[in-house]
């Protein structure tokens, strides 16, 4: 199994600004949580952050033809608004899970729609930086249950 974990813009900035909202863990910390917690399951975790909507995208592709068998995306403030980050999830087999650091649905009016998200098998959204290793164990365990 590998999972391909994708960032998306200003998600580089985590542990540095807004802690109330977003936590005090960096990026790299999440990373290597997700990189620990997938060795512990027996599979290969990658990560990779993207500012632009088009690297997104193109990352999406090119998770569908690596042999990547799910993926986790935070597709940051792209959530809202990106109907071509939702089309490119629809536009391939492998299963996502779309995370969020904070609960959108308790902030602003803009982020509680999410566009993307009914691309995606699941959502978990609001734990902070344990939203990643939940849907990390979520996205496993849906993918060992269907297996095609
Ligand atoms: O809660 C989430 O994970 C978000 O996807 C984060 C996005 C935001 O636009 C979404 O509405 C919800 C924002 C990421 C901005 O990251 C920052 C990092 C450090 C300091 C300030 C912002």
């Amino acid at each position: 199994m590998r999972i391909a974990v994708l960032h998306g813009p200003n998600l580089n900035a985590l542990g540095t600004r807004e802690p109330e909202v977003y936590g005090r863990t960096t990026l790299a910390e999440i990373d290597d949580a997700l990189e620990r917690e997938g060795a512990a399951l027996g599979i290969q975790v990658t990560s990779e952050q993207h500012q632009g909507e088009g690297e997104l995208v193109s990352a999406i592709h090119r998770a569908a033809g690596d042999g990547t068998t799910g993926i986790l995306i935070n597709p940051g403030a792209y959530t809202h608004y990106s109907y071509a980050i939702a089309d490119a999830l629809r536009c391939i087999a492998v299963p996502a899970v779309e995370i969020h650091l904070s609960n959108i649905h308790a902030r602003e009016e803009f982020r509680r729609h999410s566009v993307t998200a009914a691309s995606c098998v699941g959502v978990v959204a609001g734990f902070g930086s344990d939203s990643y290793t939940v849907a990390l164990r979520a996205l496993v365990t849906y993918l060992s249950r269907n297996r095609r």
